[in-house]
């Protein structure tokens, strides 16, 4: 029985808690009604009813609006409010209890008073949303159950296209105690609509009893629980339960020609090409931003996208350079947009390949070139992390296994940095452990187009590094003894798509579809690699057959030479910097500290035989 008054909930809602039959969903429901105090309170199911109810209200409560296209909606989010607010998410630890400096964290206890009080009649006046949804395809080995209660349409509605539904899921689990939950609130709003009180923002991880309780905010990162506030906690469980959560896309590989497919996990920091990577053309994508990896059967490592959608950057979304997913932003289906610029009913983004608007409506509210926020800097016409949120089968390319419960076999893993002046654009580990090296050292650099200095460097390794919510060194040693459990472990590789020559890119935005094809070649054997203190390159003449057979084009040996010369002293560089950065956390294993030396040691070698700091790939030998 649930213990609610009446008043608020209708006995629809009451009979839907009721077939789950689960007293832990009953008394999380019971307490976050009493701190929340919404005025009413709607249970939704799996049922097209239930999300046409979601759909609809997300309307007509304002927090969408419906544009020209059929099934196309935009919602905008408060001016504070536009990315993933770090300074005030939080981990919960008990006294005691350390995790990596770069994660803000809290002694439990205060938190938790802390963050109740905040969320105290939070909902008054308000309808309070309870759904629930499955992270990972049903019925799978994968699967983890999620509890949602939230005070936002949007957010129900972002949930319902990103995620698998899970109210009957929810009916026939076993275990009744295991799932994550996740309390949400706008909090108090302002005349737009958005949420009001920036200084209360609160986003509390709370490890011990796996949930995530936010306030204040409306921008999907830190409201929508089953995305990035999910990560966290399944980095925690798959640490207790030897599996990992990683910040990865999942996608096949097609080779023309071939008739096979071969799976790759890729890890890219913000702007370094992680969802253009998996929409390559030709290719086809089973996620594009979270899987879980566990070894199944036979020692294969399988993967699985832990969501259905994509929570997609819009800007630079153009029939050239992303035909696959501007076709479907430009044609009828569900589709909910963030943050871009409302003209007339028609949705308008940065570098969408056509001139924009002058005026509209955008996440100020009325918009003109020129236009001021309230910090006094010039706004575009929509913002930089504008977004769109689309089902992947709505795509032409979705991947067939996309949905399978038992996932895809993963081949090869890809880390995907940012440099101007260091990797070449593909390089391949040696071995497991030189890969998790590769993946570890993962930096991006800023550029022009974001505030700051450009050319800073930051450390992101596995890309992951906002997630990590356990110590630092016990994920890194997670990693590195992941390898034992596989019969044969996924090649590694590091990709770079941003070396730069007097200020230019050295390569075309599409090249990538070329290393894709040459790791995956890899894989099966069909290419010999030249050795090189930092790992296994290209040869030349593969290449050249394969901007040859892909593009029609011509790729000389001049091109070659400046995107694969190995740049000894600015590896050096990465390696101090990034020793630095892991010699200040406990634990790290030594079997990976020692990488360190051991690449430094090839690079000075290198230095030493060839008696200079940067050596062309002509000079060095090929093998297997
Ligand atoms: C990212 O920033 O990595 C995203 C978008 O995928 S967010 O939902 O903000 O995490
Ligand atoms: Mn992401």
């Amino acid at each position: 029985m649930i213990k609610i008054d009446k008043q608020i909930i209708d006995e629809k809602s009451v009979q839907k808690l009721l077939a789950l039959n689960n007293d832990k969903v009953n008394r999380v429901i019971e307490e976050f009604v009493g701190r929340c105090k919404p005025a009413k309170i709607t249970v939704i199911t799996d049922t097209k009813e239930d999300m046409e109810y979601v759909r609809s209200g997300a309307v007509e409560k304002g927090e969408e609006k419906s544009l020209k296209m059929q099934g196309h909606t935009i919602h905008f989010d408060g001016y504070s409010d536009q990315a993933r607010d770090k300074d005030r998410t939080c981990v919960l630890l008990e006294p005691g209890e350390k995790i990596t400096k770069a994660i803000n964290t809290i002694e439990r206890k205060a938190g938790l008073e802390e963050i109740y009080g905040v969320m105290d009649g939070c909902m008054k006046g308000k309808e309070l949303l309870i759904s629930f949804f499955c992270l990972g395809p049903k019925d799978s080995p994968f699967s983890l159950l999620a509890l949602q209660l939230t005070d936002s349409y949007y957010v129900t509605h972002s949930e319902i296209i990103l995620y698998r539904p899970g109210y009957e899921q929810f009916k026939k689990m076993k275990d009744k105690e295991s799932f994550f939950y996740f309390v949400h609130s706008a909090g108090e709003l302002d005349a737009r609509g958005n949420s009001k009180n920036v200084d209360k923002r609160r986003i509390y991880v709370d490890l011990k009893e796996e949930r995530v309780l936010t306030i204040n905010n409306q921008y999907a990162g830190n409201s929508v629980g089953l995305k990035k506030l999910a990560l966290r906690l399944a980095i925690h469980k798959a640490y207790k339960e030897d599996w990992l959560a990683e910040h990865m896309f999942v996608m096949g590989i097609h080779p023309q020609g071939k008739n096979r497919v071969t799976y790759f996990t890729g890890a890219f920091p913000s702007a370094c090409g992680k969802t253009s990577t998996a929409m390559v053309p030709g290719q086809t994508v089973v996620g594009d931003d979270i899987a879980y990896i566990k070894v199944m059967k036979g020692g294969i490592p399988r993967a699985v996208n832990v969501e259905q959608g994509i929570f997609g950057i819009i800007q630079d979304v153009n029939p050239d350079d992303d035909p696959v997913i501007y076709q479907s932003l430009t044609t009828p289906r569900e589709v909910i947009f963030s943050n871009v610029l409302n003209k007339d009913g028609k949705a308008y983004w940065l570098a969408m390949g056509q001139d924009l608007p002058k005026d509209g409506e955008n996440y100020i509210g009325q918009w003109k070139e020129g236009a001021k926020g309230p910090d006094g800097k010039e706004v575009p016409a929509a913002h930089k992390n504008a977004r769109y949120t689309i089902r992947i089968n709505e795509l032409d390319n979705s991947d067939e296994n996309a949905d399978a419960p038992e996932g895809v076999p993963v081949e090869g893993i890809i880390y995907g940095g940012r440099d101007s002046d260091t990797s070449p654009p593909v390089v391949e580990a040696r071995d497991w452990k030189h890969g998790v090296f590769m993946g570890a050292t993962l930096e991006s650099e800023t550029t022009t187009a974001t505030l700051g200095k450009a050319g800073v460097r930051t450390h992101d390794p596995m890309a992951n590094l906002d997630f990590i919510v356990i110590p630092f060194g016990s994920y890194i040693k997670k990693h590195m003894d992941f390898e034992k459990q596989m019969k044969n472990p996924p090649k590694i590789f590091r990709t770079n798509y941003f070396l730069k020559e007097n200020g230019k890119f050295l390569n075309e935005k599409l090249d990538k579809k070329v290393w894709l094809l040459w790791v995956e070649g890899r894989v099966h054997g069909d290419y010999e690699a030249i050795a090189t203190p930092i790992g296994l390159i290209p040869k030349y003449d593969d290449l050249r057959d394969l901007f040859q057979e892909t593009f029609g084009r011509e790729y000389s040996k001049e091109d070659y030479e400046k995107q694969f010369t190995l740049r000894c002293a600015n590896f050096i560089q990465r390696i101090d910097r990034v020793e630095s950065v892991f010699k200040q956390e406990p634990d790290v294993p030594e079997n990976f500290l020692k990488q360190f030396d051991r690449q430094r040691e090839f690079l000075n070698k290198a230095i030493q035989d060839f008696g200079k700091e940067t050596i062309s790939p002509f000079e060095l030998a090929p093998c297997k």
